[in-house]
């Protein structure tokens, strides 16, 4: 939600630069690039009511506690394969292995609550994103936060708890860091739903 300002006028929507950590510059690493202008808002003349925001868009219940508890190490290193930057690529690497489509990483009950510990002692962001069923990141009280995402920033150096209910899509699914090199670059894993 933005709130606009007063008067009206001409906004830009801005993608600022992110610095990602890592070792350098580019694909692997370094600072996005930008900035880059998204969108320009252009707006005038006055509202037709007078109205405001809401504080909260709906109410969310916290999540259970967890029947089940589980961590996934995000890792990174120099394979022996080829990659991007020629020679030997980089891996990234979940639980210390790269993303297999043919095998079955994590496998859950239907209508069971999990807590899951995503571990990052990489020098690289990494935010980390599951399929189909959306997660409340668990704060430092130990209480999981009033809001559903499905991307959690777990930052270099640092671990983020989620707990997530599968409640209502049986069969499989993935999760992997949404930096694109980095998911195509191993950091994946299949997820088994079981009804
Ligand atoms: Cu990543």
């Amino acid at each position: 939600m933005v709130q606009g300002a007063r008067p009206g006028g001409s906004y830009r929507l801005v993608s600022l630069p992110y610095n990602r950590g890592g070792m350098g510059m580019g694909m692997m690493g370094g600072a996005s690039s930008g900035p880059a202008v998204l969108a320009t808002v252009v707006y005038q003349g006055q509202a037709g009511s007078t109205w405001s925001l809401p504080q909260r868009l709906v109410n969310i219940d916290p999540l259970p506690e967890p029947s089940v508890r589980r961590s996934f190490q995000l890792g990174q290193g120099m394979g022996m394969g080829m990659g991007m930057m020629g020679g030997g690529g980089a891996t990234f690497t979940i639980n210390g292995r790269a993303f297999n489509p043919g095998r079955v990483d994590t496998r859950v009950v239907l209508n069971s609550v999990e807590e899951w510990d995503f571990i990052n002692p990489t020098m690289m962001d990494h935010p980390m994103h599951v399929h189909t069923n959306p997660f409340q990141v668990v704060g430092s009280d130990g209480a999981p936060l009033r809001a559903w995402k499905d991307v959690a920033l777990v930052p270099a150096f640092s671990r983020v708890r989620v707990r997530t209910a599968f409640r209502d899509f049986a069969g499989m699914a993935l999760y992997h860091c949404h930096i694109l090199d980095h998911e195509d670059l191993g950091m994946m894993g299949t997820l088994q739903i079981q009804g």
